[in-house]
This record gives C-alpha cells, sequence and structure tokens, in this order.
C-alpha cells in the first residue's frame, strides 16, 4: 500500500494510526501542504479531490480518511476498529464523523486561507476562529464520552475509529494552544491512546517528513 500524506495532515494522521493497528505495511508518499504540493497537477490527476489522504491499494485510489478507514477494516478485519453491534457501531461512527464533519472542515488549511487571503482577516481574527470551532466541537464531544460514560478509549476498552480521529484534532487544538481544560474526558482518552504504539509511532513529530 501507498499512502500519499503529509505530517501535519490530522486526517492522514488517522490512515496512519489506523495502518499502525492493524500493523499493516505501507510506504509513504509525501505531499508537501504548506508549499501547496496538493494543488499540483500531477496530484490532482491522481486524486481529484485535491486533499490528503489517499491510499493505494492494489493499483486503485482510496479517498477520504473515514472511507479509508472503512476499507481498511472491511479488508483486514482484526483488530477491529468497529465494535460488535449495530447500535454500538452506529456510535463509533457518529463520534468519528463528530470530529471529521463538523470541527476538522471549518479549520483545514484551505478554510484558513480563505478566511486570510480572500477575506481580509487578521492572524488574530483566524486563530479566534480555529479555537472557537475547537471549543464548540470538543464540548460536544466531552458529552458524548461522558453520557454514557466510555470506557479506557471513545468506545470501551478497544482503540477504534473514533479514537483514529480523536486524537489528530486533539493534536491540531495543541497546536493552535486551544484550552483543553475543559475537556478532561476527551484528554483522558487521547492520553490512552499515546500509550500505545500504533498511535506514537503515527504522531506528526515522528514522521520522515516532520519540519
Ligand atoms: N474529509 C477529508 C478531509 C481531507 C482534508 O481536508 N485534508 C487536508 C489535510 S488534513 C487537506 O488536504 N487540506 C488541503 C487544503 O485544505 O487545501 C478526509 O477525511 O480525508
Amino acid at each position: 500500500m501507498k499512502l500519499y500524506t503529509y505530517f501535519r495532515s490530522s486526517a492522514a494522521f488517522r490512515v496512519r494510526i489506523a495502518l499502525h493497528l492493524k500493523s499493516l505495511a505501507y510506504e509513504p508518499a509525501f505531499v508537501h501542504l504548506a508549499r501547496g504540493e496538493h494543488r499540483l497537477p500531477a496530484y490532482g490527476a491522481l486524486n481529484p479531490q485535491g486533499l490528503l489522504p489517499a491510499l493505494e491499494d492494489g493499483g486503485r485510489l482510496l479517498t477520504q480518511s473515514l472511507a479509508i478507514l472503512e476499507y481498511l477494516e472491511e479488508t483486514h478485519a482484526e483488530p477491529p476498529l468497529l465494535p460488535k453491534g449495530a447500535h454500538a457501531r452506529a456510535r463509533v461512527r457518529s463520534l468519528a464523523l463528530l470530529i471529521a464533519c463538523e470541527i476538522h472542515p471549518l479549520n483545514n488549511l484551505r478554510t484558513l486561507t480563505h478566511l486570510k487571503k480572500s477575506l481580509g482577516q487578521s492572524e488574530e481574527q483566524v486563530n479566534a476562529w480555529y479555537r472557537h470551532w475547537i471549543a464548540d466541537g470538543l464540548t460536544k464531544l466531552e458529552a458524548e464520552l461522558t453520557a454514557p460514560a466510555t470506557g479506557r478509549y471513545c468506545h470501551g476498552d478497544l482503540p477504534g475509529m473514533a479514537d483514529c480521529c480523536l486524537v489528530p484534532q486533539v493534536f491540531n487544538a495543541q497546536r493552535y494552544k486551544c484550552d483543553l481544560a475543559p475537556y478532561p474526558t476527551v484528554m483522558r482518552v487521547h492520553d490512552a491512546c499515546m500509550q500505545l504504539e500504533a498511535f506514537d509511532r503515527a504522531q506528526p513529530g515522528k514522521q520522515p517528513d516532520a519540519q
């Protein structure tokens, strides 16, 4: 498998975690987001969505991190990223989507660039925007994780799809110096995940393209 990745891409970070959890080897292909390499024609020809990550397997390209996680789950069942039971699986997918759809798109590179360059917002205003959506999303995630009480991870005592999303989102929040004190359960789950090798190996600072 070949993973198109960038060390700071939190969506790529989700997939790196899942690959490590399932002990799947991959070859990284680095696409430098900050230099705009994802907008170059060569990458656009490969992935018309022009986003990271993308995963090549068996000569086919997969895009969208959650679709990739579902693919890995279907093709390599063990260890599972989803629990048993339709209700529990829906809950884990809901937690993952809360992060991937309700927080991340509001704070990704092209959103922030548009605020800054097209709408003339200052660095300070953009940072306030970023922190606003982190606070909004993490407040909801904290509530979800406490009622009913979660286990060691987002759902029970095995790390799964929601944890693959939670940890990169917390990394982003820390990078933007968001106050994380109001989210003790989110942070407890994050800390539990980071004790696992799969999460530790996948973190931005440990990637070969880290700067
Ligand atoms: N929903 C997509 C989001 C992908 C995405 O926005 N990736 C970011 C990096 S984390 C990206 O490529 N951003 C480029 C840009 O915003 O210009 C997924 O889960 O894969």
